[in-house]
């Protein structure tokens, strides 16, 4: 296959020319033995975008092998820290340069509004490369006396190494930055695999590394099927550490992997099913919109969407009326037309899954009072769908749906709404409204989350760590918290005055 695609930009018709091969060494280039390709989808119109190259496990193989050689001689312990920095800066500076060239092609694989993946994704994960250049020469030990003063320790926080980085759909270009930006600065060579259902703006960036000039092997990026270049990665024995965002499922199969191999530190990012608690003493028009975007901001396609709402009594009808005026306002469309305020979900296995929960909602009793009817005509669109009247036994207030399907229930006191807040196997983000500080600080510490967000929700900082509770993960993204998952510390132990007889 041709390992440059040309791709049409719906609306304006520009055409941008894309690099399809496997990136490795900083080179474009096909699979050593293999000939799959994965078809990319826009989800809006169903409509193949461009085929790129799948890699297979000896591709896996041979990327490991270019970051480790990277590792042992141009990165890791042989690059400063000004220089990492120096470079995910210029990195920063291509990706602000080339914005609307990425979110184009973030809005064609993924579905979501053009504006928003410029503004966002793209704005964000800049954001998030300087943040982190800011600390890549700032990463330091301690310094330690011990007893005697004959004898003192220092510990170096060392690069762990080559990492496998799998990163999943919903924010490509995000997730990307997520992680590669943390263990850029660290010093680690990375071998990231995308989600195979929107691999585009990945190889984007991969351009932008070679233009950036990191040196080869650094960065490499192999689009694959998560059960062949994922799998492969989380279980190969030359990799010092995997990162995943994905789902609880393939989490598990990670670090199954990871501990059947070479114990490779793990770190996961995995689902959620966010409660939000509305108490009565809310600004209920706030509390409305916030709950709101958090469940239909990203069409409902976010690890910490805010999918099951509690509402106390006194204030129950008048804020569900609230929050389905506001859930009306949602445009669901194409992401390239402008008034669009929310795409397609990502793929067919989405929506499918996502129309099996609706139909399962009707069927165990609960009440649909907002969407809930498909869609005539092409493309993965999903309407704000809500029920009501709902018990914890049933699936959409259990399961993660990863799509803008809320569950409303009620409670009378904060006993009550925290139990039920608490009662999932999840624990990634939660949310409460209430104007009484008291009760903020009381029903926060109760919360059994990574974030809990107050009278607002969703809100991410690239300063801010990131990570779940319970089902919902291991490690930590974002803040400095992140350098602790890309660096292993080592204790050098100085003896300068003790003899021994
Ligand atoms: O996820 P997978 P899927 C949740 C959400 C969604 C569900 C299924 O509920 O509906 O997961 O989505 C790679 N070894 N989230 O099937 O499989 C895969 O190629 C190694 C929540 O897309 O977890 C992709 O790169 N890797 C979530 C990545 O894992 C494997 C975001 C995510 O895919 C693998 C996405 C394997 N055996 C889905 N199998 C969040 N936390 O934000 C797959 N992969």
């Amino acid at each position: 296959m041709s390992t440059v695609a040309t791709i049409t930009v719906p609306k304006s018709g520009k055409q941008i020319k894309l690099p399809t091969g496997l990136f490795i060494n900083n080179q474009f280039v096909p699979s050593v033995d293999g000939k799959e390709t994965i078809d990319c989808i826009n989800p809006a119109t169903e409509e193949v975008i461009c085929s790129v190259v799948a890699a297979t496990t000896k591709d896996i193989d041979v990327a490991v092998a270019a970051a480790r050689e990277a590792f042992n001689t141009t990165w890791g312990k042989h690059v400063s820290g000004i220089e990492r920095a120096r470079l995910l800066n210029k990195l920063a500076d291509l990706m602000e340069r080339d914005a609307q060239e990425l979110a184009e092609l973030e809005a064609l694989d993924n579905g979501k509004p053009l504006r928003i993946a410029r503004d966002f994704d793209v704005g964000d994960s800049v954001g998030c490369l300087r943040y982190y250049a800011g600390w890549a020469d700032k990463i330091v030990g301690q310094s330690i006396e011990i007893d005697n003063k004959t004898k003192f320790a220092f510990t170096k926080h060392e690069p762990i190494g080559v990492c496998g980085q799998i990163i999943p759909w919903n924010y490509p270009i995000m997730m990307w930055a997520w992680k590669v930006a943390p263990a850029l600065a660290c010093g680690c060579t990375i071998v990231m695999k995308p989600s195979e259902n929107t691999p585009l703006s990945a190889l984007k960036l991969s351009e932008l590394i070679v233009e950036a000039g990191f040196p080869p092997g650094v960065v490499n990026t192999v689009p694959s099927l998560g059960s062949v270049g994922g799998a492969a990665l989380a279980a190969h024995r030359d990799v010092d550490k995997v990162a995943f965002t994905g789902s609880t499922l393939t989490g598990r199969k990670i670090m199954a992997a990871a501990a059947e191999s070479n114990l490779k530190k793990v770190s996961l990012e995995l689902g959620g099913k966010s409660p939000q608690l509305i108490f009565e003493s809310a600004d209920l028009d706030q509390a409305a919109n916030w709950a709101a975007l958090g469940i239909l901001y990203n069409t409902g396609q976010d690890c910490t969407a805010g999918s099951r709402v509690y509402v106390q009594d006194s204030i129950y009808d008048k804020f569900v009326a609230l929050l389905v005026t506001k859930a009306k306002q949602l445009n669901v469309g194409d992401g390239f037309d402008e008034a669009t305020t929310a795409g397609p979900v990502v793929s067919k296995a989405q929506y499918d899954k996502i129309w099996s929960y609706i139909d399962a909602g009707k069927q165990e009793g609960a009440q649909c009072i907002l969407g809930g009817e498909k869609r005539p005509g092409k493309g993965y669109f999903v309407d704000p769908t809500i029920f009501t009247h709902i018990t914890p036994d049933m699936k959409i207030v259990k399961d993660e749906i990863f799509g803008p399907v809320l569950s409303v229930g009620r409670f009378s006191t904060e006993e009550e709404a925290i139990k039920l807040a608490n009662n999932t196997t999840y624990g990634l983000g939660a949310g409460l409204h209430s104007n009484d500080a008291n009760q903020c600080m009381r029903v926060s510490s109760a919360l059994e989350a990574g974030t809990v967000w107050v009278n607002q929700y969703n809100l991410l900082y690239n300063n801010v760590p990131f990570g779940g509770k319970k089902q919902s993960g291991i490690g930590r993204e974002l803040g400095s918290y992140a350098l602790e998952e890309y660096t292993s510390v080592k204790a050098v132990q100085w003896n300068y005055g003790e003899k021994l007889d």
